[in-house]
């Protein structure tokens, strides 16, 4: 996160970090990119968070990626479902959405407590120019390897015609994505921040509306960070999280 301020305890619950080491090694886990935890065994992540041959697991209720904190659950990952049609092309990615399906016993897996929560999903398109929040463990202006500790930053939501004009993005950007940040440059979400939330306010509560997924560069005038549009994978979620779990 560029242009951003350390997280309190307990103030986005449902942040993950999702960690990966080589599969069947005795290698410490690592981060990789951040999730969204919106169900008690179902984590939201960018599709391009899901390696192959990696085994996975996922850290929430804690800040600092270096210190074992007592309000930390850590879960190891069953499956990994990336979105189908999930395709990268030299400049864009796209239905950058995965799920994370959590090691638990009865249907339980993350316990909610004051510093682990599920997030909401949205349920409507919400208007250009509103302020969302973003936040991570990536790359910032200061750490260029990302940050120990969880921070974020607010960002706006750009309009998609002025998203798409060719100084910006041009037409690679399509309507399963959106832009969010500040055209000015500064603030914005950069590597090791995928697969978190940018998370806007939907009639007082926080819903998860876009999943950080890619842009060009980070914190540059004319090129925002480009989120996963969720509305528009609203059905796959409930199709994948329906189907597997009991
Ligand atoms: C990345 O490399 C990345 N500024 C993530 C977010 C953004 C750019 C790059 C948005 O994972």
């Amino acid at each position: 996160i560029l242009g951003g301020l350390k997280v309190s305890p307990g103030s986005i619950p449902w942040q993950v970090s999702v960690q990966v080491r080589p599969q069947n090694s005795n290698l410490p886990f690592k981060h990789t990119c951040g999730g969204v935890l919106i169900e008690s065994c179902w984590v939201l992540t960018a599709g391009h968070c899901i390696e192959p041959n990696k085994d996975m697991e996922v850290a929430m209720g804690g800040l600092s990626l270096n210190m074992d904190e007592p309000t930390e659950q850590i879960l190891r990952v069953e499956e990994a479902i990336r979105h189908e049609n999930y395709r990268e092309t030299p400049s864009a990615v796209y239905n950058d959405i995965g799920l994370l399906r959590l090691n638990g016993t009865n249907g339980v897996c993350a316990i909610e407590t004051q510093f682990v929560k599920t997030a909401c999903l949205p349920d409507a398109q919400l208007p250009d120019g509103i302020e969302c929040k973003i936040s991570g463990w990536g790359v910032t202006e200061e750490f260029q390897y990302g940050s120990n500790h969880l921070l974020s930053a607010n960002v706006l939501l750009i309009n998609q015609e002025k998203c798409m004009e060719p100084v910006v993005y041009g037409a690679v950007l399509d309507n399963t994505m959106f832009c969010a940040g500040h055209l000015q440059g500064g603030v914005d979400s950069c590597q090791g921040d995928s697969g978190g939330p940018l998370t806007c306010k939907q009639n007082g509560t926080s819903v998860v509306y876009g999943i950080v997924s890619w842009g060009d560069q980070c914190g540059m005038k004319n090129k925002p960070g480009v989120y996963t549009r969720v509305t528009t994978f609203l059905d796959w979620i409930k199709s994948k999280t329906q189907a597997a779990s009991p």
